[in-house]
């Protein structure tokens, strides 16, 4: 549905009303992007490592290991950054680590950015997992609760101090999980000593990836004007052949500041541009955004530029951002997800951030070419199972056209005491962080909330009431969902959710090697959804392991002639559904993932329909021909 431009003007208005009031986070955090105002520093490569073994694992802090140089206070290593450190060393001990653990790197700071007080120096940390600690020359600067998504600091009084521009940058992680955290998780001490030693303990975790920990994602320096952009969100829509792109953008460190904002094509022509705060711009003849394979020239994106001008007593300012934008909608009715307008299935895949020696470290040859394999399979989406992704990701995506459901880390919720008020605030405060980080990325096209939480539970209704509407507040132009597992009549999610996302493993987990279940037991389960809720459905998850190189027939478990004939059973019922409300499927997994040992996992879930290392199984070309046809 395309609304008039007041219409438009009016939501841009309201939505900036909704976005000042009730937050729980102040102020934006925007992709750091060098420009004539702005610079970045990548602190990527190898950082001093060491890891607190003592009992307590509080013995970093107990001797302040942040206040002199780590090699210091005992052995260190070198770790890479970014990267998880589980499997970079020979040492069980490290990769099984669960307590603190402390990075450090030393840099020289540009002599400008010390002399000139009129520059803003940030900190920002891309992510690591779970909580952290930061100091800069052993001054605390900033903590952050959660992985998977950025945080950073303002550091330029700190570096000052010291004219030498020397700074020491200690961050302390901890990938220690509790029943609060998400995903949660809990410690739980073996005190039998005729069974396990001293001080044993384990951490259970009700998720189904190893839980990799580290420095995840980049961490950099970047600087901008005292008087800066400190956010920008962008509502799109069109009307006939206009694109209108609503715009609020918010000012730090100046009382008043003209602003310019300018939209350009690829070529770099202005195409339309406005002064203010707050504006619609109006494009004509306006290049949608589209899904990859929906049109010839996909994931077209235009480029905001906002330039600040401000002024206090003493000096001048000038901040300049530019923002790419897609324009698009996005809209779902009882049976159909509409991408500007027209209907859109998800021919798509679950991922995870993995890949061997890296852990959850970005990689950018891993990331390039798993955008290849998507291409390669005629994929044009997927779910970011299960937890946010890297922006660099969703970058490409943009930029390829590759359709994004954005998952909050809300999985493994599963024990009663994951429902209560600490849990259900984090929770809220990550939407929060998800949402101000995601919000103007023209791919991200819903927001999934959790994965197969134990919402048949009493207190999921009002949590989960909660944070659905939480997100809705946070952004109205979105569809929510989370992903269901459970039974149809007992769910306490789908009520609030716009899309039933379902995932189900039969012949797998249920009835396992009786492929003949398959069509009636899918076909029984989207009836029951469809026929209680109305609303369109989406496989978000479905598959089965298979070992690569194993070969069996007739087919058995852990075969690959099995994860194929698992995906063509599901794929007679989608074909059927398509036609009345299923909206898309997503295959359980791109690749093999890690995950904690166990017995049902052989060096890691093998439900990849490529293998850990990017090859294909049989599966892989089963979906490629798939993909071909429709
Ligand atoms: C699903 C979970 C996913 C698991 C998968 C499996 O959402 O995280 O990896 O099962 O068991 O229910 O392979």
């Amino acid at each position: 549905m395309c609304l008039p431009v007041k219409r438009q003007v009016l939501r841009a208005l309201w939505l900036f009303a909704v976005l000042d009031t009730g937050l729980l986070l102040d102020g934006g955090m925007l992709y750091p992007r060098e420009s004539s105002s702005r610079e970045v520093k990548e602190l990527s490569g190898l950082w001093v490592f060491r890891a607190d073994r003592s009992p307590s694992r509080k013995q970093g802090f107990d001797e302040a290991w942040y206040k002199r140089r780590l090699e210091e206070t005992g052995p260190v290593i070198d770790v890479p950054v970014p990267a998880s450190y589980n499997d970079i060393t020979q040492d069980p001990a490290i990769r099984d680590f669960i307590g603190w653990v402390w990075y450090e790197r030393e840099l020289v700071v540009p002599t400008h950015w010390i002399r000139d007080d009129t520059i803003r120096v940030v900190l920002r940390v891309g992510s690591a997992h779970y909580n952290s600690v930061v100091w800069v020359n052993g001054v605390s600067v900033t903590q952050h609760e959660g992985g998977h998504l950025p945080f950073e600091a303002e550091v330029s009084d700190v570096i000052r101090k010291d004219p030498t521009g020397s700074c020491r940058i200690t961050i302390a992680v901890n990938n220690t999980l509790t029943l609060q955290t998400l995903p949660p998780g809990n410690i739980q001490y073996m005190n039998d000593r005729t069974r396990y030693p001293d001080g044993f303990f384990v951490q259970s975790i009700y998720f189904d990836f190893f839980n990799y920990a580290g420095i995840h994602r980049p961490v950099l320096l970047y600087t901008t004007p005292k008087a800066y952009v400190d956010d920008i969100t962008v509502v799109t829509d069109f009307s006939d052949n206009t694109g209108l792109v609503s715009y609020i953008v918010s000012v730090k460190g100046a009382v008043t500041a003209a602003l310019k904002v300018t939209l350009m094509d690829k070529q770099g022509h202005c195409v339309a541009s406005s002064n203010g705060p707050f504006g619609v711009l109006k494009v004509q003849d306006v290049k949608l955004w589209w899904p990859y394979l929906t049109h010839e020239n996909p994931g077209y994106l235009y480029s905001m530029e906002v330039r600040l001008n401000a002024a206090d007593g003493r000096t001048t300012y000038e901040d300049v951002y530019t923002l790419p934008v897609g324009i698009r909608t996005v809209n779902v009715t009882s049976t159909q997800f509409l991408i500007n307008n027209k209907p859109f299935y998800f021919h798509g895949v679950n991922k995870h951030e993995d890949s061997d020696i890296r852990g959850k470290g970005l990689d950018w040859p891993l990331i390039v070419k798993d955008f290849n394999l998507l291409k390669w399979l005629g994929a044009n989406s997927f779910r970011t199972s299960h937890y946010p992704y890297a922006e660099e990701i969703l970058q490409m995506c943009d930029r390829h056209g590759i359709v994004v459901i954005d998952e909050s880390p809300g999985v493994g919720i599963k024990d009663i005491r994951s429902f209560g008020n600490a849990s259900l605030s984090h929770h809220l405060i990550v939407m929060e962080e998800l949402v101000r980080r995601d919000k103007n990325h023209a791919s991200v096209v819903m927001w999934s909330v959790a994965n197969e939480p134990a919402s048949e539970m009493p207190p999921a209704d009002y949590y989960f009431n909660t944070v659905i509407k939480h997100t809705k507040d946070l952004d109205p132009t979105r569809p929510v969902t989370f992903i269901s597992s459970s039974n149809f009549a007992r769910d306490k999610g789908a009520p609030y959710v716009d899309v039933i996302c379902i995932n189900n493993y039969f012949s797998w987990y249920h009835d396992p090697g009786h492929l003949e279940v398959i069509p009636i037991q899918l076909n029984t389960e989207y009836e029951n959804w469809h026929g209680k809720y109305k609303k369109p459905i989406i496989q978000s998850e479905y598959g089965a392991d298979a070992v690569p190189g194993v070969h069996v027939d007739p087919p058995v478990m852990f075969t690959e002639e099995y994860q194929k004939i698992v995906l063509q059973n599901y794929h007679k019922v989608f074909d059927q559904k398509r036609a009345q409300y299923l909206i898309g499927e997503l295959i359980w997994n791109f690749a093999d993932f890690m995950t904690t040992q166990g017995v049902t996992r052989v060096v890691g879930n093998k439900k990849g329909i490529f293998t850990r290392q990017r090859q294909p199984k049989a599966a892989a070309f089963v979906l490629k021909e798939r993909k071909k046809l429709s």
